[in-house]
C-alpha cells in the first residue's frame, strides 16, 4: 500500500499509556454501584450484571500469572471516530502480552458481521499497517442494532467456533447499551463469553464522572476548528460573507461548543440552551439577525455562525413534532414508504395531531421531507441530512429584508453554508486520541483477563500526561436509565448533553457578546504530531475546563 510521508513517519509512533499498564497489575474494587435512574427496573432487567463495583488497575507486587491463550472478538459500531484502529491495536498487544497464542478476530461492518459470521483474523501484519491511522477500514463499521435473542445466539455460534472468550464492542451510547444487554444475556445462559465496551463517538456525549470523554472527540474538534479558523481568516479578509457552519453532533452540542472555545466565532448556538430557554425558531432567527444588524452598523457585513447538527430536535415545538413523527413512522413505515415522494408531505400533514400538523406545514418543504427520512436502526432522526444551516440562513435573510424595508437595518447579507462532519470522523488521531485509544484497548484486554463482563474500559485523569492516567472499568449498568425508544420504554445509557452550569459553557457564555460584536477570531491551525508539548499534547478545552472545575 502506498503511504504518505506523514503516514510513514506516524506508523512508528508508540502511543503513551498509563505507567501502571507497563507493570503487573491487580484490581482495586470500589463499592457496589447502582444506575443513574430507574434503579428497580434496571436491576430487574440486569439481575446478573447489576450493582458491580467500579474497578481500578493498580500495580501488583506479585509476579504475573501465566494465563492461557484467550481469543477475543472485536466490533466497531456506529459512526467512525479517529483512533478506532489504536483501540484495536491496544487490545491486540494486551491479549498477546497475556499469552502470545491469543488471537484477535474482527467482525466485519459492525454488529452485522457477528450475526452473519463475517470476520477476519487480525494478525500482527494487519495491526501494524493500521497503527495510529484514522478510519475504521481495518474491519469496517455499521449501525445494525444487536438486540434480539436470535442475533445473540447467532453471534454465540461463531464465537464458539472460533473459541472466542470475550467480545469488545467499540461504540457510542446505543452500542454500549446493547453491549450491556448482551453481557447480561450471555451471563444468564452461561455462554462463557464476556462482553466489554469502549466509549467511542466524535459527538462527545458518552461521558460521565468515570468516562471523562469518548474517543475521537478530540481529533474531530481539532480538524473542524482548523477549518473554521481558515474560514474566519477568509471571512476577515474578504469581509463580504456570513458563513453558516453546521457541525456534527447528532444530539449534544459538545462539538459546536468546543469549536467555539477554540475559534471564537461571532455566534454559536447551543441546542441545550435553546431547549432550557424554551426558545422558538423565530427567537433564534431574531437573535442571529440582531447580531448581523449590529455588526453591519459598525461596517462589518461578515461573520461566522456555528450551528449544532442536532438543533432542530431541541426546539421545543420541533421536539414534539419529531417525537410524534418517530412514533407514527415506527408504526406505519410500510404504508409511508408506499406513498409517492411528491405526496408524502401532504400525507403526513393529515396524519399528525392538529398542533404538530401546523408546525410541520410551516416548514420549508425540503426540511419537512428531510424530517421523514429513514431513522437509523436505533430510531434516531438522521439529523445530518437536515439542512439546518440553510433553513436558518434563509430565515435570517427574510427577517433582515423586512427590517431593511422598515429602515431598521442597513447592510448586505450574503451567506455561504458549510457542514463539517464527515471531514473529521476519519482523520488520523491526534496524539491525545492515539494515546487514549491505545490505552482504552489495552485496558479492555486487562478486563478480559480479569474475567469481567458488562464493563466499559475507562481511562481517567486525562488532562495529566498520559503516563499518569488511571486505567480501570465501569459497570455499564450504572450508566443506564429508562427512556422511550420506538414508542417503548427501554434501558439506555443516559446521553451526556452540554451542562449549562458546567465550566465549558460558562466560559463561552462569558465571552460570547464580545465575540459577536468584535472580531476576536482564533486560528488554531492543523493538528501537530511533532514539536513543543503545548502544541501537540493539548486535550480539548472542554476536557480542561471540566476537569479544572472538579
Ligand atoms: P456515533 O454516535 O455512532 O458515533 O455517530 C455520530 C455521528 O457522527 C453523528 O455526529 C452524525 O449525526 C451521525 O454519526 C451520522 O451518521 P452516519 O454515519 O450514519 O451518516
Amino acid at each position: 500500500m502506498i503511504k504518505s510521508a506523514l503516514e510513514i513517519a506516524r506508523a512508528s509512533y508508540i502511543p503513551k499509556k498509563p505507567a501502571v499498564l507497563e507493570k503487573n497489575v491487580t484490581i482495586e474494587e470500589g463499592s457496589p454501584t447502582t444506575a443513574v435512574a430507574d434503579l428497580e427496573e434496571i436491576q430487574k432487567l440486569f439481575p446478573k450484571t447489576y450493582g458491580r463495583p467500579i474497578i481500578k488497575f493498580v500495580e501488583s507486587d506479585q509476579p504475573r500469572e501465566s494465563l492461557s491463550a484467550t481469543n477475543v472478538g472485536v466490533i466497531l459500531s456506529g459512526g467512525q471516530a479517529p483512533g478506532g484502529h489504536n483501540v484495536i491495536a491496544g487490545i491486540f498487544d494486551g491479549i498477546k502480552r497475556i499469552n502470545k497464542d491469543s488471537r484477535l478476530y474482527g467482525f466485519l461492518l459492525g454488529p452485522a458481521g457477528l450475526i452473519n459470521h463475517e470476520y477476519r483474523e487480525l494478525t500482527s501484519e494487519i495491526i501494524d499497517e493500521h497503527r495510529n491511522t484514522g478510519g475504521f477500514d481495518i474491519i469496517g463499521s455499521g449501525r445494525t442494532k444487536l438486540e434480539t435473542t436470535e442475533q445473540f445466539d447467532k453471534g454465540l455460534e461463531i464465537m464458539k467456533e472460533l473459541d472466542i472468550k470475550a467480545l469488545v464492542i467499540i461504540g457510542g451510547d446505543d452500542s454500549n447499551t446493547n453491549a450491556s444487554v448482551l453481557a447480561e444475556y450471555y451471563k444468564s445462559i452461561d455462554a462463557g463469553v464476556q462482553v466489554i465496551g469502549c466509549p467511542k463517538t466524535i459527538d462527545g456525549d458518552l461521558k460521565n464522572d468515570l468516562i471523562e470523554t469518548s474517543f475521537g472527540f478530540d481529533t474531530a474538534c481539532k480538524v473542524y476548528s482548523e477549518v473554521i479558523g481558515n474560514i474566519q481568516r477568509d471571512c476577515d479578509s474578504a469581509r463580504k460573507y456570513w458563513h453558516f457552519i453546521k457541525l456534527m453532533g447528532r444530539s449534544a452540542s459538545h462539538i459546536a461548543l468546543e469549536c467555539a472555545l477554540q475559534t471564537q466565532p461571532n455566534i454559536c448556538i447551543i441546542s441545550e440552551e435553546v431547549e432550557a430557554k424554551n426558545q422558538s425558531l423565530d427567537e433564534i432567527v431574531t437573535y442571529i439577525a440582531e447580531i448581523v444588524a449590529a455588526r453591519a452598523a459598525d461596517g462589518r457585513d461578515y461573520g461566522t455562525i456555528l450551528i449544532p447538527e442536532g438543533l432542530i430536535e431541541f426546539l421545543p415545538a420541533m421536539k414534539g413534532l419529531i417525537s410524534e413523527l418517530n412514533d407514527f413512522l415506527a408504526a406505519n413505515q410500510l404504508e409511508f414508504d408506499a406513498i409517492r415522494r411528491s405526496k408524502r408531505r401532504e400525507y403526513i400533514i393529515h396524519k399528525l395531531s392538529e398542533e404538530n400538523s401546523e408546525i410541520y406545514k410551516s416548514l420549508p418543504s425540503s426540511v419537512a421531507l428531510q424530517l421523514t427520512h429513514d431513522r437509523d436502526p436505533h430510531g434516531n432522526v438522521q439529523v445530518s441530512m437536515i439542512e439546518t444551516e440553510k433553513l436558518l440562513g434563509e430565515m435570517v435573510a427574510q427577517k433582515l429584508k423586512k427590517w431593511k424595508n422598515e429602515g431598521k437595518y442597513k447592510g448586505n447579507f450574503a451567506t455561504i453554508n458549510h457542514f463539517f462532519g464527515y471531514e473529521g470522523r476519519c482523520a488520523a488521531p491526534s496524539n491525545f486520541d492515539a494515546n487514549y485509544c491505545y490505552s482504552l484497548g489495552y485496558t479492555a484486554s486487562l478486563l478480559v483477563a480479569a474475567g469481567k463482563t458488562g464493563y466499559m474500559a475507562s481511562i481517567r485523569n486525562t488532562t495529566a500526561p498520559a503516563t499518569e492516567w488511571v486505567a480501570g472499568g465501569v459497570p455499564i449498568t450504572m450508566m443506564l436509565n429508562m427512556e422511550r425508544r420506538h414508542g417503548e420504554m427501554k434501558p439506555v445509557i443516559q446521553k451526556a448533553l452540554v451542562d449549562l452550569e458546567g465550566a465549558p459553557f460558562k466560559e463561552f457564555a462569558k465571552h460570547r457578546n464580545t465575540w459577536a460584536k468584535k472580531t476576536s477570531y482564533i486560528y488554531p491551525g492543523p493538528i501537530q504530531y511533532f514539536g513543543p508539548d503545548e502544541v501537540k499534547e493539548q486535550p480539548t478545552m472542554t476536557l480542561k475546563f471540566e476537569q479544572e472545575g472538579k
